[in-house]
């Protein structure tokens, strides 16, 4: 069928080029590749003839003529997914501190992608753990409308049901804000007599849902927060916390990073005018504009001492370290790789470099500042262990992340434990336990 739809194209083409009404002085012409229905047939297709060469290797190089040895990024799990659909096609590294979507592992899809953060099979697995572990049986789940969501609760609905535990309701939180989709999502929370929920989303595509649940007047819910916005400070807010009040989820571990928070602290915009991100922190910060145009002028002498903001704060760098420990783990590769070059000193980094430094990158294993042990396996996969967080109130009114347990996990084992002498706050209106029947 395929092949007549080929034929179909080539004959339509034929058949416009005789004719005199259309484009009479024009020659339609084709060029026609098999996708054999892989994307990555059909990425390096696109390239050819975007490129414009049979050769479509690229240029590894910048103006500079410093070569590129591979991409750390991008954050969220759709954006690196489509990054890596190219990137793989050769080899380039790509290391992710935050994409966790369980679909990277598969090295068949992604061969060049590993990552400093664990796959989230682990998280859902947990979040089962943490549902046996309070006696719940019926779960309502929402998802953000992308491979994070959508992936994480297909795993956990996976999970759960082989437990003989039960899905109440199932609903995505739109993209894109539509009233319809967003009523039913709330609607669904509203009359489900489910009262413990799982939200796997990032806080970006939550706070439209978070300013509903608040509108509506929801409370009494227990939600199981996804890591991506257990300790996110746009949610967290101390005016949320009757209706998110109580959430429980896992975290990464955090990390102190020795020398950062100085180094945070030493950037200012008369440095570089070609340094256009800081110039936009510093107006969205400080509220005022730099240097031209209309309401305030910023000084210069703005203080960032003065701040409370979530770019200063270094109490909670969690995916922060995973991003250091991305960097490292693509400069460890790219040692290893010079240092079996310089054995054989007539090959050029660049003639081995995609295939070998994949091929160091699959058995990395490096020690942290902090002394944790990371070790990238054969999906390009890490294993550890997560922070189980409770919001609670602190004594200044705003809200704390409680650390009340811990989940540790390696590919076959895992080992779940709520702190003994821990308190959960439940945002209930016994305050005690949620029943979720
Ligand atoms: N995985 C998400 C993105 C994400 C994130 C975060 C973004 C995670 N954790 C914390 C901001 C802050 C986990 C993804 O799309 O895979």
């Amino acid at each position: 069928r395929g092949f007549r739809w080929m034929k179909t194209m080539i004959h339509t083409i034929k058949e416009i080029n005789e004719r005199k009404d259309i484009l009479p002085n024009t020659t339609l012409g084709y060029q026609i590749f098999d996708t054999c229905f892989t994307i990555s047939k059909a990425m390096e297709s696109a390239l050819v003839l975007l490129t414009g060469q049979e050769e479509n290797r690229p240029n590894y190089r910048n103006s500079t003529g410093a070569y590129l040895a591979g991409i750390v990024g991008s954050g969220g799990s759709s954006l690196s997914i489509a990054a890596s659909r190219i990137l793989g096609l050769f080899y380039l590294p790509q290391v992710g501190y935050a994409s966790t979507c369980t679909v990277l592992s598969d090295k068949y899809q992604f061969p060049s992608y590993i990552r400093t953060i664990a796959s989230d099979k682990f998280q859902s697995e947990a979040m089962v753990k943490l549902i046996q572990h309070f006696g719940w049986v019926w779960i309502g789940t929402i998802a953000a409308d992308d491979d994070y969501g959508k992936y994480g609760v297909k795993v956990f609905k996976e999970k759960l049901e082989s437990v003989n535990l039960c899905i109440a309701f199932s609903e995505i939180l739109p993209k894109v804000y539509s009233k319809e989709k967003m009523h039913k999502v709330v609607d669904a929370v509203r009359t489900s007599t489910a009262k413990v929920i799982v939200l796997y989303t990032s806080d970006i595509d939550l706070s439209p849902f978070v300013l509903e649940m608040v509108y509506h007047n929801i409370t009494d819910r227990t939600w199981i927060a996804s890591e991506a916005w257990i300790t996110s400070a746009s949610i967290a807010k101390p005016e949320y916390f009757p209706y998110f009040g109580g959430s429980i989820g896992f975290a990464v571990p955090r990390s102190d990073i020795p020398g950062l928070k100085e180094f945070l602290y030493d950037i200012h915009p008369s440095r570089d005018p070609n340094d256009v991100l800081t110039i936009e922190f510093w107006q969205t910060a400080f509220n005022c504009t730099w240097p031209n145009s209309s309401v305030p002028f910023c000084t210069g002498e703005e203080k960032l001492e003065d701040l409370k903001n979530t770019y200063l704060d270094v109490s909670q760098l969690r995916i922060t370290n995973n991003v250091r420990q991305a960097v490292y783990a693509m400069a460890y590769t790219s040692l290893s790789l010079s240092l079996s070059l310089s054995f054989s000193d007539s090959v050029k980094i660049e003639d081995v470099a995609d295939i070998k430094l994949m091929f160091y990158m699959k058995t990395l294993k490096f020690t942290t500042h902090d002394g944790r042990k990371i070790q990238i396996d054969i999906a390009g996969d890490v294993t550890g262990y997560y922070d189980l967080l409770n919001w609670q109130l602190d004594d200044n009114g705003d809200i704390a992340f409680v650390k009340v347990g811990e989940y540790i996990f390696t590919q076959s084992k895992f080992e779940f434990m709520i702190r003994k002498n821990s308190t959960i706050f439940w945002n209930t209106e016994s305050s005690k336990i949620p029943h979720s029947v």
